[in-house]
């Protein structure tokens, strides 16, 4: 037995569909590599050396100065060093936690974005964002931002869709809330820009992050994150019709 030639993982899926909406709105794809030493994982994002996110628990360590990649964020860190703002990057990838259970894999997907400007506002993010929910969800969806806290990003939130399993009226899905967590979103910090040599008084940016499983979840009513890594095709299938 075989998949359909073309098929894609339901996680890719997704992340094409991510890609496409957010092209429209002047995004291209950055990629990097998964093994990235400590500076650009950690602290060129104004991660600390006693972080909490640092513990050994949370990140597979290579040596003393080589880690899995926690996150995409490095890739953008390279882009910064690299390229000549104004820019708009996308940074989708797999991403690496020591963290397992029914709903944390070690290895997961990611998808980041990042704009570089001379001026940048945190209601132009949250249009981005609500941009892409609505394209994802449908236009009925509501979406709400929460006050929150990164060290890469000043201010920063968390930000939630209405429930589209029970249209906000609260179910399984959504704990009874009428929300959903997709991921966090917020200007970036100047110590960002400081670390890259980009001139803080010159140049914004703003940035948002969430996970692809999470998102494939919602989006199709799935249950524990483990189903997409069991190569179990009655699966697949459902995906790739
Ligand atoms: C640069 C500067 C800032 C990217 C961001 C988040 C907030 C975030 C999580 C969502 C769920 C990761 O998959 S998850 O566990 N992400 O909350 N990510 S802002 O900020 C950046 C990136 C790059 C140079």
């Amino acid at each position: 037995m075989q998949l359909a030639a073309g098929a894609k993982h339901p996680i890719y899926l997704i992340q094409d569909e991510v890609v496409q909406i957010l092209s429209r709105l002047g995004y291209t794809v950055r990629t990097g590599p998964q093994i990235e030493k400590d500076w650009y994982n950690f602290e060129a994002l104004n991660i600390p050396p006693d972080h909490p996110s640092r513990d050994m628990q949370d990140t597979f360590y290579i040596d003393d100065d080589h880690v899995l990649r926690t996150h995409t964020s490095p890739v953008q860190i390279h882009a910064m060093l690299s390229e000549k703002p104004p820019f708009r990057c996308l940074a989708p990838g797999s991403v690496f936690r020591c963290d397992s259970d029914i709903s944390h894999s070690p290895n997961f997907h990611q998808i980041e974005g990042l704009l570089v400007d001379k001026k940048v506002s945190m209601a132009e993010l949250k249009g981005t964002i609500t941009f892409l929910l609505g394209e994802m969800f449908g236009s009925s969806v509501k979406v709400r931002f929460r006050p929150s806290f990164f060290p890469f990003t000043e201010p920063s939130a968390e930000f939630d869709c209405s429930c589209p399993m029970c249209s906000g009226k609260g179910c399984r899905m959504c704990k009874q809330s009428g929300w959903i967590e997709i991921g966090g979103c917020g200007l970036v910090n100047p110590r960002v820009f400081e670390a890259v040599k980009l001139e803080p008084n010159t140049w914004q940016g703003f940035a948002f992050g969430f996970g692809l499983e999470r998102m494939a979840i919602i989006k199709y009513g799935i249950d524990d994150i483990r189903l997409f890594y069991e190569n179990d095709l009655r699966f697949l299938r459902q995906f790739n019709l």
